[in-house]
């Protein structure tokens, strides 16, 4: 895995001071995702069931954004000693599964990047830079890429 050291610094440097404002953080992510692509909505069961509820008040999404957000987070910062992407509480099997289920492409990904540095560079701006920015983008497209690879039909 091409992550440096010092890439390695930068996200645990960064995540270590987003931590405490996870919660408030993961809803911020999730709203800009729907901001960016509000089609992506109609993905998500808990928001078709849902859907007369305000976003920002459904109770399922504040528990799934944190559950997303503290996962993309602690496998960037685990992708150097782990030595390959992995994930808390599940497998990348399982969530390869899950999202081809939902209809999940290529193209969605990208949104859920650009939202995610968004985030981050709000959360952080002291630290944020083209370095910062680089490192959160390695790490996030490993676990994308190893989320893509699992919905592969072959695998
Ligand atoms: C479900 C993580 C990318 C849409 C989930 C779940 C997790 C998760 C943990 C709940 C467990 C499960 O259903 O397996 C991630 C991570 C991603 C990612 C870590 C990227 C690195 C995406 C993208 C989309 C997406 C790009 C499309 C906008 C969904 C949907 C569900 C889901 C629709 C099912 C929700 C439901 O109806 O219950 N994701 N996800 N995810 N994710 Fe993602
Ligand atoms: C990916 N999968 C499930 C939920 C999400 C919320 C916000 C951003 C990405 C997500």
């Amino acid at each position: 895995i091409a992550f440096s050291e010092e890439q390695e610094v930068l996200v645990v440097k960064s995540w270590n001071a987003m931590k405490k404002d996870a919660a408030a953080l993961s809803m911020k992510f999730f709203l800009r995702v729907f901001e960016i692509a509000p089609s992506a909505a109609n993905l998500f069961s808990f928001l078709r069931e849902d859907s007369n509820v305000p976003l920002e008040n459904n109770p399922k999404l504040k528990k799934h954004a944190m559950t997303v957000f503290v996962m993309t987070c602690e496998s960037a910062a685990q992708l150097r000693k782990a030595g390959t992407v992995t994930v808390r509480d599940t497998t990348l099997k399982k969530l390869g599964a899950s999202h081809n289920k939902s209809g999940v492409v290529d193209e969605h990904f990208e949104v859920v990047r650009f939202a995610l540095l968004d985030t981050i560079k709000e959360a952080v701006p002291e630290m944020w830079g083209p370095e910062m920015n680089n490192a959160w983008t390695l790490a996030y497209d490993q676990l994308a890429g190893a989320i893509k690879q699992e919905m592969k039909p072959s695998s």
